[in-house]
């Protein structure tokens, strides 16, 4: 085991979806990880009356499960970042990570949408744990590398006809008869309170990388679908979560359980979006290779686009709807978003590293259904149709048609 790969490295939101088999992978990498984690996306679910299709144990059960299996320990201190300044930066200071990853954020976009009360939680949430973070690093005088998970979104999802770039966007400009050359950071265009915060974590990435020489890679995820790696298998109490209800339940992985609970497809709109997306065994790899490959000291934030594939809704519910015989329903859209879109993105970054990308394949799909086929007593199915809707005029569809829903809400 090389120097590097005893190091220390936090792991902020260690106990989510992405975080809790990144942490494991790194722990078997051979990293001394340390999980800060408030828990409050478990609290999310006593609030939203629902609970993960997987029977997920209690952090400490996880943790003792881990030890058991390798033998490594894992740590998990509760910090809210966001709130917490003090203590973040007391925890610096005692491990001096060479590494903090940060996926501690509140990251649903309907449930950024559901009242005021949420806008305001998401944006005080996301925005101080990211600046606490970054503002705490400073004043440790420490040389950390932040590797911090954000996403897709932050571009919006239209393509202006390009491959959307990792984050930089070479333009010319002509000034007083002059042609300059730049790099531009890509223009942000959020499409939720969720995903604008993201693009606000971004100008504070620039900020503090062009101020204080702090090490960043910001990884422009996308649609994370999949359940369990090689490591939450080894044991049945380290398990993923699997989220499936309206708001915090992702596109591909919701297709899949509703197949399974004989639901209809909840196609929203015209199923038009294209997205990115990516298996969660790739998110783990991605991260470790992030990790591994960090910016010099004054480097500009580096910024990758982790992603792997990109599909529209639609062929998504057509390919699930065929596989399983479910039928695929249309929802009125709870989303202002676009009927349609094309995506395509530059992703060279990561596949010149060495990722070999996990792509969407049956047996993949099998796995999904699988694992929602064993728990299928645990979904709530009044759970499943998003109630969070983008603005007050939008109706939520709980009945939805067999054709494409063509509603939008007035933009002027
Ligand atoms: P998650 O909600 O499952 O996990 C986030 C974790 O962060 C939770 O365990 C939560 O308790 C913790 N947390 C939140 N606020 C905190 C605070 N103030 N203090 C301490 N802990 C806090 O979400 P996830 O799906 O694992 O996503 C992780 C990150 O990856 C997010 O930032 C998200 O934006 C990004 N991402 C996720 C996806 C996806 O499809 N899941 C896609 C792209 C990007
Ligand atoms: N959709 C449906 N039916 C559903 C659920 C979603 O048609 O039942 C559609 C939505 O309208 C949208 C698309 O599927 O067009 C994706 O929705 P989603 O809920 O799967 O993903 P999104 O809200 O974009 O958010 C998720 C994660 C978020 C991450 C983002 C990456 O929750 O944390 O940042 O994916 S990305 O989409 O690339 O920006």
């Amino acid at each position: 085991m090389s120097a590097n790969r005893a190091s220390n490295v936090v792991v902020l939101g260690g106990d989510g979806f992405c975080g809790w088999p990144t942490s494991l992978r790194l722990s078997r990498q051979g990293f001394n990880v340390t999980i800060v984690d408030n828990l409050v996306r478990r609290k999310t679910d006593v609030e939203l009356g629902t609970k993960s299709l997987t029977p997920i144990s209690p952090i400490d059960t996880r943790l003792a499960a881990w030890q058991e299996v390798t033998g490594q320990d894992l740590c998990h201190v509760d910090i809210d970042i966001a709130e917490d300044y003090a203590s973040l930066v007391a925890l610096l200071r005692d491990l001096q990570p060479q590494a903090v990853v940060h996926f501690g954020e509140q990251r649903a976009a309907p449930y950024s949408m559901k009242s005021p009360r949420h806008k305001r939680y998401t944006i005080d949430n996301n925005i101080n744990a990211t600046h606490n973070l970054l503002c705490g690093i400073v004043e440790t005088g420490l040389d950390i590398h932040v590797v911090h998970l954000g996403t897709m979104g932050v571009y919006g999802y239209g393509t202006a006809g390009l491959k959307i770039p990792e984050g930089y966007l070479p333009v010319q400009v002509e000034a007083e008869g002059v042609r300059h050359e730049m790099d531009i950071i890509y223009p942000p265009n959020p499409g939720s309170v969720y995903h604008m915060t993201k693009t606000l974590d971004a100008l504070m990435f620039f900020y503090y990388n062009k101020n204080d020489q702090v090490r960043i890679t910001d990884l422009h995820q996308g649609i994370v679908w999949g359940t369990n790696t090689a490591d939450t298998l080894a044991d049945e109490r380290l398990i993923n979560r699997f989220d499936y209800e309206g708001d915090y339940g992702t596109v591909l992985n919701r297709f899949l359980m509703q197949s399974v609970v004989g639901h209809p497809i909840t196609v929203y709109g015209t199923g038009g979006q294209t997205r990115a997306f990516i298996h969660i065994r790739d998110t783990a790899r991605c991260v470790n290779l992030a990790i591994d490959n960090p910016p010099e000291r004054g480097e500009r934030v580096k910024i990758f686009n982790q992603v792997t594939e990109t599909h529209r809704v639609r062929d998504l519910a057509r390919l699930v709807g065929q596989l399983t015989d479910a039928e695929v329903r249309y929802y009125t859209n709870p989303r202002n978003e676009a009927l349609e879109n094309d995506l395509r993105v530059e992703n060279r970054q990561f596949l010149d590293l060495g990722l070999a990308p996990v792509t969407l394949s049956e047996g993949l799909l099998e796995e999904v259904i699988e694992v929602a086929r064993r728990y299928a007593d645990r979904c709530d199915p009044a759970k499943i149709i998003a109630d969070s809707t983008w603005r007050a005029d939008i109706p939520v569809d709980r009945v939805g048609s067999q054709e494409p829903n063509r509603w939008q809400p007035d933009t002027g």
